[in-house]
């Protein structure tokens, strides 16, 4: 029997994932193909699996060129690139890798925590320059006791809070709605909140509606004594303005995951003392990579098997 075919939108999120979709399918690599208008037309007339990264797409038109379409498995919780709205016009089921990643994402965000606080890479640098010998590092900040306050108290939000309560902090969130038997304080206005917390915990999905919700405004309203933490998506945080609040002492410092143009943060961001970035690798693991692999394709093959897919979004 001939496998059907594949198309994997954008290079592979772990290792393994060419090797396990060979296995049941005939793989074709749309990143990677000289002429993908041509890949497109090719594989329209049969096409059923998409394989995504959930930032590679696929978009609408894309979707609407493929009318044999069925499943786009994607790797990854979020999956804001691709267009839903299409999918779901054309019956498409879409399924995301949710859960496996919640503690992988959460330690790196008390990562970038710890290491803003107490100043982490900067006095590595120190000690590395030969600097200690003419004196102390200066002292820092810290996180014990503070307010920390989470934009998105999803499944990953609520991690990052059972993580920040054993560092005594008090924790308030901000979402849609007020959630039952959340024991933190909500904040129905955003402005309100980063008010009154000392971090601003960035952890909800992009959506047309989340687009900039951290702006010029709520970075004023977080204060000069304010830290700022994305590990969600670029898109929520108006990065210019948040360059421009980082120069100017309006906010103390932030870290960032995740950034408005992967892999190219806003050059200011790199000249800046008061921030720690890393490149997108919030659930980098190789154990949670694997595991949301292993998701993403057992989404695919219970589809092969003519059984529920296991994590769908549409
Ligand atoms: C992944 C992520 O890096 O799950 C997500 O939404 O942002 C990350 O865990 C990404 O999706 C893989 O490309």
């Amino acid at each position: 029997m001939t496998k059907p075919d594949i198309l994997l939108m954008g290079p592979p999120q772990h290792p393994d994932i060419p090797a396990e979709l060979e296995r049941d399918f005939r793989l074709h690599r749309y990143w990677e193909a000289p002429d993908r208008a041509a890949l497109i037309a090719q594989l329209a007339p049969h096409l059923r699996y998409i394989s995504t990264s959930g930032h590679d797409g696929p978009d609408a038109a894309t979707i609407r060129a493929l009318p044999k379409l069925e499943l786009i498995s994607s790797f990854g919780v979020g999956y804001d690139g691709i267009d839903t709205a299409a999918a779901q016009a054309q019956g498409v089921r879409v399924t995301n890798t949710p859960d496996v990643l919640n503690d992988c994402v959460a330690e790196l965000t008390l990562g970038l925590m710890l290491a803003l606080a107490r100043e982490i890479p900067a006095s590595d640098r120190f000690v590395r320059d030969g600097r200690w010998a003419a004196g102390p590092y200066p002292f820092t900040g810290e996180l014990t006791g503070k307010r920390a306050g989470i934009l998105g108290l999803g499944r990953i939000g609520k991690e990052i809070a059972r993580r920040l309560e054993v560092f005594r902090m008090e924790i308030a969130y901000h979402g849609r709605r007020q959630q039952e038997g959340v024991p933190y304080r909500y904040y129905g206005d955003l402005h309100e909140m980063a008010r009154e917390v000392d971090w601003l915990i960035v952890i909800a999905p992009a959506t047309a509606e989340s687009r900039h919700l951290v702006d010029a405004s709520v970075l004023e309203a977080l204060g000069p004594r304010g830290h700022l933490v994305n590990v969600a998506r670029g898109a929520l945080v108006d990065e210019a303005a948040l360059v421009e609040a980082l120069q100017t002492g309006r906010i103390a410092g932030a870290g960032l995951d995740v950034f408005e143009d992967e892999p190219r943060p806003l050059p200011g961001l790199l000249s800046l003392p008061n921030t720690v970035l890393t490149p997108h690798t919030g659930s980098a693991t190789w154990r949670t990579r694997k595991i949301m692999a292993e998701l993403m394709l057992a989404n695919l093959r219970a589809h092969l098997a003519g059984e529920p897919v296991k994590t769908p979004v549409v």
